[in-house]
């Protein structure tokens, strides 16, 4: 057993019968996913909001029944995983692109579990280049006021073809701050930048991490 999947399979065990949860993205929340299929099959009765199409496809094929928020007042638990967590829980997440719906499906649960592999724990964000959400009009503009606010490189994020597009339509530009020294700040400020939708930093939402290590061993946090 890997580390990712160490930490998908025991983050799965905090999913109780007749819980509804938040499935994360990623190829750590893989094994989260693949770990609450077979719990379904084994008779759960759990129901599920996934944070991207990548992941709303694994639970068509888990057999995971999904449900609109319409439907389900809060989520139990969403489990997650990371690019980067310091030691104040703090995240930089997006790397896979679904920030903005994993960050709505981590808000409105009740515990918010985050799952990755060591080599993610990190001193201080920003190693990682933090991905920002931005709308497609006039996104030169909002790319323009970063690069007036922050003197460090921007780069949208390009995919075969061209520009890489959100599940919700959006773009998607990696800044590469080097290291964050106030996540909590730089979340404030970025939100406030009209054209910007939402950011990967992730700070005061994380209630829980286990830490997969290659050896099999977890850490809960
Ligand atoms: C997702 O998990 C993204 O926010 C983040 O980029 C990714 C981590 O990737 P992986 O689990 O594949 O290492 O939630």
């Amino acid at each position: 057993m890997n580390a990712k999947q160490a930490a998908g399979y025991r983050a799965a065990e905090l999913v109780k019968d007749g819980m509804t949860v938040g499935l994360g993205t990623g190829s750590t929340a893989y094994y989260a996913i693949e770990r609450i299929g077979e719990m379904v099959e084994k008779g759960l009765r759990i129901r599920a909001i996934a944070t991207s199409n990548a992941s709303e496809e694994l639970a068509v094929k888990y057999q995971i029944p999904l449900v609109k928020a319409a439907e389900v007042g809060h989520l139990d638990i969403a489990i997650d995983g990371a690019d980067e967590v310091d030691p104040q829980m703090a995240l930089i997440k997006g790397g896979g692109g679904a920030l903005l719906r994993e960050k709505l499906v981590a808000i409105n649960s009740s515990r918010f579990v985050v799952i990755a592999d060591s080599s993610k724990m990190v001193p201080h964000l920003g190693k990682f280049k933090l991905p920002i959400e931005v709308v497609p009009f006039c996104y030169e503009w909002t790319l323009r006021q970063l690069e007036a606010r922050y003197p460090v490189p921007f780069e949208q994020r390009m995919r075969e073809g061209g520009k890489y597009v959100t599940d919700n339509g959006n773009y998607i530009v990696d800044a590469a701050f080097g290291k964050i020294d106030n996540p909590a700040k730089l979340n404030e400020e970025l939100k406030a930048i009209t054209g910007i939708v939402d950011h990967g930093l992730f700070v005061n939402i994380a209630s829980t991490v286990i830490v997969g290590y290659e050896d099999g061993r977890t850490e809960v946090k």
